[in-house]
C-alpha cells in the first residue's frame, strides 16, 4: 500500500511503500542509508545487501542525491534515525535517477542559490519556510470567516493608482493600464454589499528599492471595513496578528525548529500592542540620535530601529497627511495629521501593516483628490461610495511576506516566496 509519510505512525511494522525523492545518502559498503521525503515527511531507508534481491542491490548501488524513486519494506520507530524512523527496504522501483546535483552540503552563495530556485526551494529550511507560508494564509482565512469577513477579489488591471508609489504600466488594448498596488479602493466599493471584506493576492509595486524588505510581487491580505473607525480597525489588527502568531507556534513547531526561530520573543504578542503616534516616534528617533525632522517618512533603518524599541509590536498613529495616500481620514483634532497606522514587528522587523480609516465626506475626498492632483474623471465611481450612502469605514493591509520573514526569523524577504520578484531578479 502507497502512504504519505505523515501517516506513519499508524503502519509501524507493517510494509508499507513510499513514493519521492532522496536527500541524503551514506553507504558503508554492504548497507545504503539514504535519507527519504515525500513533502509531506521525512524517513531513513536502510537498504542492506543481505536483505534485497539482486536487481534491487544494483539499482540502489545507482541512486544519488534527488533521485525519484519508490520504496517498498518495513517501517518502524528509531530513535537514532535523524527523523525518528526507519524502512528496511524490500524493493526499490526507480522513477528517474537525478543527474549530478547542484547544491550540495558545502555553502553556497546567495545569487547561486537564486540562480537555483526551482531546486533550492526542495531544501528542508526552504520547506519549513514555505509551511509557515502556508500557516500563515490558511490562519488569516480563518480568522477572517470567524470575524464575518467575506472573501472577495480585486481586479489586478486597472486604470487607476491607488498608492503614491510606483506603478508597473501595461497596454490595454491601446489604453494604458496598471497592475494593482492594491485592492483597497475596490474594497471600499464592495462593504456596501457585503460589509466586511478583504482581498488575498498579488499586488505588484516598482520601487526601485533594494532592501531585505522590499518584493516587486508580494502578496497582500487587504481588509475593509463599514462602521469600524480608527481605533477599532487598530483592535482587529491587533488579534489577527496575535492569533497568527498564536497558530504558527502551536501547529508549525517543527518547522520553527529547524529554522532555528527564538520563540520567546514571538510568545510576547498578544494583544494590547504598544501605540505611540508618529510625533513620538520622530522624539524617539531623535534620541537616539537619528537625523530625522517633523514631516519625512520612515525608512527601513528607522523602522528597525523603532522596531527594536519595544517588546512587542509596535503602531505608529497619525502620520502628517502630506507623506500619506490621499484617502486617508484628517484626525478631527488636528487636520495636520490623518487617521492611519503602521504596525511594526518587533526585533528590528518594521512593518507588516499599513492601515487607516477612509475619508467618508465627498467634499473632503474631492479637495484630496485635486490636491493631490490625481485625475478626477477616473476617481467618479470611488466618490461615488461618498455619495450613496457613505458610512465611516477603515481597512488595512497586511504584507504576508514581511509577516512571514518576521514569524521565521529570516534575515531577507527573498525565501519568504517560492519565486521572488526582486528589482535585480525576473528569473527563473
Ligand atoms: P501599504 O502600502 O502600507 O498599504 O502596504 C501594506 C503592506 O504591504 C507590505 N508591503 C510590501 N511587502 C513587500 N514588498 C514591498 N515592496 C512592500 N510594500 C508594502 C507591507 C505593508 O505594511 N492600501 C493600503 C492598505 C490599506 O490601507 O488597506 C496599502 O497598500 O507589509
Amino acid at each position: 500500500m502507497v502512504i504519505l509519510l505523515k501517516n506513519i505512525k499508524k503502519y509501524l511494522n507493517k510494509v508499507v511503500t513510499l513514493r519521492g525523492w532522496i536527500f541524503n545518502i551514506r553507504s558503508s559498503g554492504s548497507i545504503y542509508f539514504c535519507q527519504f521525503r515525500d513533502g509531506t515527511g521525512e524517513i531513513q531507508a536502510i537498504v542492506s545487501k543481505k536483505d534485497v534481491d539482486e536487481e534491487t542491490w544494483q539499482l540502489t548501488k545507482k541512486l544519488t542525491l534527488e533521485s525519484s524513486c519508490e520504496i517498498t519494506g518495513k517501517v518502524y520507530q528509531e530513535k537514532r534515525s535523524p527523523s525518528g524512523y526507519e524502512m528496511l527496504v524490500k524493493k526499490l522501483k526507480v522513477f528517474q535517477i537525478a543527474l549530478k546535483y547542484p547544491i550540495g552540503k558545502k555553502s553556497h552563495g546567495v545569487d547561486f542559490l537564486m540562480d537555483h530556485r526551482h531546486l533550492w526551494i526542495r531544501s528542508r529550511r526552504q520547506q519549513a519556510i514555505l509551511k509557515i507560508r502556508d500557516e500563515v494564509i490558511f490562519s488569516i482565512r480563518e480568522f477572517m470567516r470567524k470575524n464575518d469577513f467575506v472573501l472577495t477579489d480585486t481586479p489586478i488591471l486597472t486604470p487607476t493608482p491607488c498608492e503614491q508609489v510606483e506603478l508597473f504600466k501595461t497596454d490595454y488594448f491601446g489604453e494604458k493600464a496598471y497592475l494593482s498596488q492594491s485592492g483597497q479602493l475596490y474594497l471600499e466599493a464592495l462593504i456596501y454589499s457585503l460589509g466586511r471584506v478583504y482581498d488575498f493576492g498579488p499586488v505588484f509595486r516598482a520601487e526601485k528599492s533594494k532592501t531585505r524588505r522590499h518584493l516587486i510581487e508580494f502578496w497582500m491580505m487587504d481588509a475593509e471595513m463599514a462602521f469600524v473607525d480608527h481605533q477599532e480597525n487598530m483592535r482587529i489588527q491587533e488579534e489577527l496578528v496575535s492569533y497568527l502568531v498564536e497558530k504558527v507556534i502551536k501547529n508549525r513547531k517543527k518547522e520553527l525548529e529547524i529554522l532555528k526561530r527564538n520563540l520567546e520573543p514571538l510568545k510576547n504578542v498578544k494583544p494590547p500592542f504598544v501605540k505611540i503616534t508618529y510625533d513620538q516616534a520622530i522624539d524617539l528617533l531623535k534620541k537616539k540620535g537619528v537625523k530625522i525632522k517633523w514631516g519625512d517618512d520612515f525608512g527601513g533603518d528607522e523602522e528597525t530601529i523603532l522596531s527594536k524599541s519595544f517588546e512587542k509590536p509596535v503602531f505608529i498613529e497619525k502620520y502628517p497627511a502630506g507623506i500619506k495616500a490621499f484617502y486617508m481620514k484628517p484626525d478631527p483634532e488636528n487636520q495636520k495629521y490623518v487617521l492611519n497606522d503602521d504596525l511594526l514587528a518587533p526585533e528590528g522587523y518594521g512593518e507588516i501593516i499599513g492601515g487607516s480609516e477612509r475619508i467618508d465626506d465627498l467634499n473632503t475626498l474631492e479637495e484630496k483628490i485635486k490636491e493631490f492632483k490625481l485625475p478626477k474623471e477616473e476617481y467618479q465611481w470611488y466618490l461615488d461610495l461618498r455619495r450613496y450612502g457613505s458610512v465611516p469605514h477603515s481597512g488595512f493591509g497586511l504584507g504576508l511576506e514581511r509577516t512571514v520573514a518576521w514569524l521565521c526569523g529570516l534575515e531577507h524577504i527573498r525565501e519568504t516566496i517560492p519565486f521572488p520578484r526582486l528589482i535585480n531578479r525576473l528569473r527563473p
